[in-house]
């Protein structure tokens, strides 16, 4: 893997930034995550845990043997991983119809009728992967844990959307600092099944492809105050369609109850903000739309420095750079 691509740092010498060309390109930064299942922090919850974590070893070695374009592994999800997910499900079913967007709400149902989402049961990347498939052309890999921003970034860009497959542990159900497929399934999915949204994700992976680590920073923090914490305004009132809102019935609640964190969206604001993932956010961005979250995301990417230009081909599944001089 050394395809490489120069790109201009702010000093405007050359770092090589090597990146994805195409779609099966994506094998080579799967096993680069940045928690891995097996090396859980010690306050990670179910890190003292010795049955959890080999239960994870088993959702890592799954993940780090996936090859792109083959079927996702299905899961054979034992009874306290079901039980975890039926208490998660109800809850936060119980605060979509109050919160969610219209988008979430109407894609919800969908996924209920084709990939068999319900209290009882946990639905197959595989199957949901299908189903994206058909309505916005995103796919599904499995991961084995956080990736690092450029890498999570650089599938979008495919409009392939690397999924964690393994349970969280059961002792905090309502709040788990690491993503999981519970976040994955109910946080992410219901939007990826939107066009806009699919268009709005693929375009900040584009953005992120041969950028310099600074401008993949700025980027990681449009998408952590967006896709996963953003809140938007549907008929004059305040909905939620961050991910990680969607999938954490305690920081839900939280947010969409607490006024006084709740704020106009400010990109300049948003670039010097922390990503928390141990604790709530400090404030939730409000945009007037996703329409709006994409336009401030273009004029954005239009000012990142790159000495090329970059265009994906659904054709061939690649990357074409694009001279700019
Ligand atoms: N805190 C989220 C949840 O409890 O579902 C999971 C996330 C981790 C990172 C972003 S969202
Ligand atoms: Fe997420």
């Amino acid at each position: 893997a050394s395809e490489e691509v120069s790109s201009i740092k702010e000093s405007d010498e050359y770092e090589y930034v090597w990146f994805p060309r195409k779609i099966t390109d994506l094998d080579n930064i799967a096993h680069r995550v940045l928690i891995l299942g097996e090396e859980l922090d010690d306050d990670s919850p179910g890190s003292n845990d010795p049955e959890y974590r080999k239960r994870r070893k088993m959702f890592t070695q799954v993940a780090l043997n996936y090859k792109q374009g083959t079927p996702i592994p299905i899961i054979n999800y034992l009874p306290s991983e079901k039980q975890t997910w039926g208490k998660v499900y109800k809850k936060l079913s119980s605060l979509y119809v109050k919160y969610a967007c219209r988008e979430f709400l109407s894609n919800f149902p969908l996924l209920s009728m084709y990939c068999n989402y319900n209290e009882n049961n946990i639905p197959q990347l595989e199957h949901v992967s299908a189903f994206l498939k058909e309505t916005t052309g995103f796919t599904l890999r499995p991961v084995a844990g956080y990736l690092s921003s450029r890498d999570f970034l650089s599938g979008l860009a495919f409009r392939v959307f690397n999924s964690t497959q393994y349970v969280r542990h059961p002792s905090l159900p309502f709040y788990t600092p690491e993503p999981d497929c519970i976040h994955e399934l109910l946080g992410h999915m219901p939007l990826l099944a939107d066009r806009n949204f699919a268009a709005f994700s693929q375009e900040i992976g584009l953005a992120s492809i041969g950028a310099s680590n600074a401008e993949v920073e700025k980027l990681s923090k449009l998408y952590f105050f967006t896709v996963e914490f953003g809140l938007c305004r549907q008929e004059g009132v305040v909905k939620a369609y961050g991910a990680g809102l969607f999938s954490s019935a305690e920081e839900f609640e939280h947010a969409m109850t607490t006024p006084e964190k709740q704020r106009e969206f400010n990109l300049e604001q948003i670039m010097d903000m922390e990503c928390k993932v141990t604790t709530f956010q400090d404030y939730y961005y409000i945009t007037e739309s996703f329409t709006d979250a994409v336009q401030q995301l273009r004029q954005y990417a239009a000012n990142i420095k790159r000495p090329f230009g970059v265009r994906y081909n659904p054709y061939t599944q690649s990357i074409e750079t694009v001279s700019t001089t």
